[in-house]
């Protein structure tokens, strides 16, 4: 478990170029200093660490999160974590939470729960938000539902904010807000590599090897010489895959 506060910046740097993983404590399992869970910045109210199997066993690691809303009477009552994390425009990331509902303590009315990924600039304004219900009264209950959101960072990004948000609404038979706990493990935003066709054997470099391997596949007229996507394999994919290796990755 670590506090450091300044860490986060080169720490990402790292773990991007290793494996892709975006996210710290992913798994909700470290508890924060001044938030619930470390890394995490939070809002509303109700957000828990459950560390506790034999009530609710966590999917991942040693714990798991809990949010319910505040009672408060508001129409609406939102909750949440989130994590700022780098990004870069153009660049395309998949977003995964995991959630769950108890049939002792379910979502009922409209309250729901949303994945959002959250695009800003470099005043930190939203520039465009993505975001998916995850769960809600009619979700299956007593297991955890994996969703994920996979999206494309707008023009002018430097930064995205990973949201779990738990939104309690106000009713004529729920006035202070309907009842309801989301549960939550699991994390993960990734950063999807971008194919690079012209390196057709996938080494990750682009030279004579993977003319040989395209010119092979064509020959045996492999699907994946398809190069142009027009469902023939013929001289058009020749000139195609030419074309791209020449403008290399
Ligand atoms: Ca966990
Ligand atoms: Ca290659
Ligand atoms: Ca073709």
């Amino acid at each position: 478990m670590f506090r450091t506060a300044a860490a986060p910046a080169a720490l990402v740097c790292t773990l991007a170029s290793m494996s892709s993983a975006q996210l710290l404590n992913p798994s909700f399992d470290d508890p924060g200093f001044q938030t619930t869970f470390e890394n995490w910045d939070q809002f509303g109210g109700n957000i828990f660490l459950v560390e506790d199997p034999n009530y609710q066993p966590p999917l991942d690691g040693t714990g798991c999160g809990k949010i319910f809303g505040n009672f408060d009477g508001q129409q609406q009552s939102d909750s949440g974590v989130f994590q700022s994390v780098a990004a870069s425009e153009g660049d395309t990331y998949t977003a995964t939470i995991n959630v769950l509902h108890r049939s002792d303590d379910a979502m009922a009315g409209d309250n729901i729960a949303l994945l959002i990924l959250s695009w800003r600039d470099a005043n930190g304004a939203e520039i465009l938000a993505d975001a998916k219900t995850v769960l809600d009264a009619n979700s299956p209950l007593d297991q955890w539902i994996e969703d994920s959101i996979t999206a494309t960072a707008p023009a002018g990004t430097v930064s995205v904010d990973f949201f779990v948000l738990f939104i309690q609404f106000a009713t004529d038979e729920f006035p202070f807000g309907a009842p309801g706990a989301m549960f939550f493990d699991k994390a993960s935003l990734d950063l999807d590599e971008p194919s690079c066709y012209a390196d057709f054997n996938g080494d990750s470099s682009v030279n004579t090897q993977d003319v040989i391997a395209f010119l092979n596949a064509w020959n045996a007229r492999d699907s994946t010489a398809d190069c142009n996507d027009d469902s023939s394999i013929n001289t058009q994919d020749v000139i195609c895959f030419l074309n791209l290796w020449n403008a290399g990755c």
